[in-house]
């Protein structure tokens, strides 16, 4: 089934130059890129987008990694994106992550992670109308941003 997900590379990697990379990976995987735009993230837009993480230990440290620098945020399309997504990803923790994923490749440490991208097809949508706003859902046109 073609689906959507949510991909955003964080601040670590547009610092290190690394975004370039990133994309290329994203691309030679399949994925569509179907909208795509760089920009800074203000401190209420990375609360709203991290709420369910607010009672962790780590949420302001997060906070404040995420709006430390411009963000590029994505809608990917591909069969099953959101697993294909989070497997090109890699695991949190780059230290666990296996060879030849983003994670491992271009992430600092267990915070400064390289990359999100959606966990389930309910927070795919919620993400993607968060960033893109209400989606057109026009099937007609591929390029056109659905709700995954
Ligand atoms: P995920 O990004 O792989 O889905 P989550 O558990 O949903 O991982 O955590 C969201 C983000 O919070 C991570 O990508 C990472 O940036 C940050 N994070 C997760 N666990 C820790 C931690 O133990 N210390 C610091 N930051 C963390
Ligand atoms: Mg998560």
């Amino acid at each position: 089934m073609n689906e959507l997900t949510f991909a955003m590379i964080k601040p670590d990697v547009i610092k290190a130059k690394n975004s370039g990379k990133v994309l290329d990976l994203i691309e030679q995987n399949g994925f569509e890129i179907l909208r795509m735009q760089k920009g800074q993230l203000s401190k209420e837009m990375a609360e709203d987008f991290y709420a369910v993480h607010a009672s962790k230990p780590f949420f302001n440290e997060l906070v404040s990694f995420v709006t430390s620098g411009p963000v590029i945020v994505m809608a990917l399309e591909k069969e099953n994106a959101i697993k294909e997504w989070r497997n090109l990803m890699g695991a949190t923790d780059p230290l666990q992550a296996a060879p030849g994923t983003v994670r491992k490749l271009y992430g600092t440490n267990i915070g400064e992670n390289a990359v999100h991208g959606s966990d389930s097809q309910e927070n795919a949508a919620i993400e993607l109308t968060l960033f893109f706003g209400q989606p057109p859902l026009d099937e007609e046109n591929e390029n056109t941003v659905q709700q995954a």
